[in-house]
């Protein structure tokens, strides 16, 4: 997750809020609450919804508002105020409920040949045959939000969300106000509860969803004003029904279609389609588009119907689920770890759209290396829109053979990644295609205009020239990012203006150059939408001396880093994070490294030969030396102890791999303290791994340890390992 910084301070740059006052009718001490309520709500909205409901200088007017307030009263500063906040958003403002019974997903079928062989697989361990063949229901996929309902003597009491199948979210403040949510269970339905829903505890559960149209009216009313949109129906439902305040989703369209009991026990039907019409019975709304089906040939018929008839509905549907019909079959069949036996999800195959491709546009990166990117006119592809896709090299170019002009086809690749499949040749379309020109790599880099090379047997060409000011860019971008310095809030876009305005071109000017002044009087490049007491509608708006402070500070305190991210964020081809660490390990110092050659380098273990001339050749550029004698003049870490000395290796040997979310420690934070030990750390689980250590949620690689009989320790033993440098007794 991002950091505030990220988001927050300089996601955009308003300039400082000289008059960020505290209102002269309410007390600070009531300001600041609310402020931090406000920003609670926005950082939600943002990083745990990726649909932000204020614009970052909003954000930042009342962050700036509360830091004043905080301040002058220092008094009012809380633990929990957003000011002192270091992560991003922290879920804690709905109670966690624990499901009563799993909440599984299904599995997937692929494709209809999949799905014969699930129809097959299931028909046989049902012996079924042609006299008697199993009864499937086939029902829309709706593309919400999963929820449970619980009713008590038929009367609604709670709300939660799927959350991670086992433990969700208590969301009833907010599902009570969707109205097409029964408060009590009609008679007709209670009527057949077993012990007529006396003292009854029933959970229903179902998908909540917005309307496309719903969804349309509310992006327009959101775009009127001003606000983000969502990108689609199913994040506009998500960021609705993790609202704080129930009144705003009210108002907000929000609906459902209930299909499944979480145990069927007290309700006296014994299949899913009696069921269903329990369901209806009851007052819930449920799909009326379902059918039973006796053979495969009527489930397909179904699915077709279905892919053929989607846009026609009002809600979004991603493909069609199968469920084996009989109650006493489904509980002949149970469940595996994941999913139920008894049902499966039929995905539709991604959705192709076709545009047309208006550019093929060259990106620099910090590397030099030239990549394609196709432009193309936006259009709605697996409900969001897109506008470019990368088209690797020239060599996929050529492949596809897609042109300047071309329509083309689109699609999202595991339906997120936007793709280029190819262009339309049909008909005009061909022949027009065949009288344009084939694209063609440029000679001279669109950044600086140097000559572009390709390398033998490569496939990228790449701009070799020094002072590129598009790399020079990357590589600032790149030094200030997580993994190397980790200067918390260096946004791209606002390296790219320091670039531009002439305050950075290498790594050093960050410590030698770079000045609170300068930064403060940065020019964003937006500019204040509204007047008010300080400036001008249209005037530019700066960075401000606040935040040119704190990045100011970030920049001082990334100094302390150590050499393992230097080497990784001063961007030498080939060594990447891992690398970086293995070489500080070995050479301790930058001097060292810079003074060894390609061949004691290439002797390390986990070195070969095209790192080490790679390394070689960085510090071989005088240009580099001196950036390096900056950074060490200006007090930068270039210096690592080696750990050997520090802690004995005693994990040498074995490999680790970590998985899941741990309570006590990042996972990159446990994962350094065990290579201190001499720990090989991975991230895949093989046959070749020692330990897994499982933290909460852990999931394919728990799953494939297990397969594999690899041992899974929990984060007690991992908290023991790295206190006593031993693995727990009995291990
Ligand atoms: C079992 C049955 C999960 C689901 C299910 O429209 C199970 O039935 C499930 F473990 O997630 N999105 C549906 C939909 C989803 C599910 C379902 N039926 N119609 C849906």
């Amino acid at each position: 997750m991002p950091d505030i910084a990220q988001m927050s301070l300089f996601g955009d740059f308003p300039e400082e809020q000289k008059s960020a006052a505290v209102p002269e009718q309410q007390s600070p001490a009531l300001r600041a609450v609310e402020l931090r309520g406000l920003l609670d709500h926005a950082a939600y909205q943002y990083y745990a919804l990726d649909a932000p409901e204020m614009t970052d200088a909003e954000f930042d007017r009342l962050l700036q508002e509360l830091l004043a307030i905080e301040a002058l009263h220092p008094e009012l500063v809380t633990p929990d105020s957003y000011t002192q906040r270091v992560g991003g958003y922290v879920s804690e403002q709905f109670e966690p409920v624990t499901h009563a019974q799993r909440m599984y997903s299904m599995d997937d079928a692929m494709d209809l040949d999949e799905l014969d062989e699930w129809l097959a697989r299931t028909d046989e361990a049902l012996g079924a045959s042609e006299a008697n063949p199993v009864a499937y229901t086939c029902e829309l996929k709706i593309d919400g939000l999963g929820v449970a309902l619980t009713y008590r003597d038929g009367q609604f009491v709670r709300a939660a969300t799927r959350g991670d199948g086992t433990t969700g979210e208590n969301v009833s403040a907010n599902v009570r106000t969707v109205s097409d949510i029964p408060r009590s269970l009609a008679p007709a339905g209670l009527a057949s509860v077993v012990g007529q829903g006396l003292g009854q505890s029933v959970e229903v559960r179902g998908e909540v969803y917005m309307p496309k149209r719903s969804f349309v009216r509310l992006n327009e009313e959101r775009d009127n004003s001003g606000q983000p949109v969502f990108a689609n129906p199913r994040n506009a439902a998500a960021g609705s029904l993790r609202q704080k305040d129930p009144r705003i989703t009210a108002h907000r369209d929000l609906a459902t279609f209930i299909y499944a009991v979480a145990d069927e026990g007290p309700i006296s039907v014994t299949s899913q389609w009696e069921f269903l019409q329990w369901l209806r019975d009851c007052g819930f709304a449920v799909n009326p588009n379902a059918r039973r089906c006796t053979s495969a040939h009527e489930v397909h018929e179904f699915c077709e119907q279905a892919l053929a008839h989607r846009d026609e509905l009002d809600y979004d549907i991603d493909g069609v689920v199968v469920k084996v019909d009989s109650f006493a079959s489904q509980d002949a069949l149970g469940f595996t770890a994941r999913a139920p036996r008894w049902a499966i999800a039929y995905k539709f195959p991604p959705e192709e759209k076709r545009t047309v491709l208006r550019e093929i546009r060259i990106q620099v990166g910090r590397t030099g290396v030239l990549t394609p990117v196709a432009e193309f006119d936006p259009v709605v592809v697996a409900g969001s829109t897109i506008a470019r896709a990368t088209l690797h090299n020239i060599d996929e170019i050529r492949r596809k053979d897609v042109r300047e002009g071309d329509t083309i086809v689109v699609h999202k690749a595991g339906d997120v990644i936007p793709e280029v499949v190819g262009p339309v040749l049909e008909g005009d379309l061909g022949a027009e295609h065949a009288a344009r020109p084939e694209w063609d790599m440029p000679t001279h880099c669109p950044s600086c205009g140097a000559p572009v090379v390709r390398e033998e047997g490569e496939v990228a060409y790449r701009c070799v020239s020094i002072d590129c000011p598009a790399q020079a860019t990357e590589r600032l971008i790149h030094w200030g990012s997580r993994n190397a310095m980790d200067i918390d809030g260096l946004g791209d876009e606002l390296v790219g203006r320091m670039v531009e305005q002439g305050l950075l071109s290498d790594v050093a000017d960050f410590y030698d150059r770079l000045s609170t002044e300068a930064l403060a009087s940065l020019d964003t490049g937006r500019v204040y939408e509204t007047k008010s007491r300080d400036h001008e509608m249209g005037d530019s708006i700066l960075v401000g001396a606040k935040i040119a402070e704190k990045i100011m500070a970030q920049v001082e305190e990334s100094k302390s880093r150590g050499l393992a991210r230097v080497l990784f964020g001063l961007g030498i081809r080939h060594v990447g994070a891992n690398v970086g660490e293995v070489l500080a390990r070995r050479f301790g110092s930058i001097q060292a490294l810079a003074a060894a050659s390609a061949e004691e380098i290439s002797q390390v273990e986990g070195i070969g030969p095209k790192i080490a001339q790679s390394v070689c050749e960085f510090f071989s550029v005088r240009d580099n030396m001196a950036v390096i004698e900056r950074l060490r003049a200006a007090g930068v870490v270039l210096e690592q102890e080696a750990p050997a000395e520090v802690a004995p290796q005693t994990l040498a040997g074995l490999t680790f791999v970590l998985t899941g979310t741990l309570e006590n420690f990042k996972r990159k934070e446990a994962g350094d303290a065990l290579k201190a030990l001499g720990a090989k750390v991975s991230g895949s689980v093989s046959k070749r791994t020692s330990y897994v250590i499982a933290g909460a949620a852990a999931g394919s690689k728990l799953t494939k340890a297990e397969q594999l009989g690899v041992p899974v320790l929990d984060e007690a033993a991992l908290a023991e390992i790295l206190s006593t440098g031993q693995l727990p007794a009995g291990e």
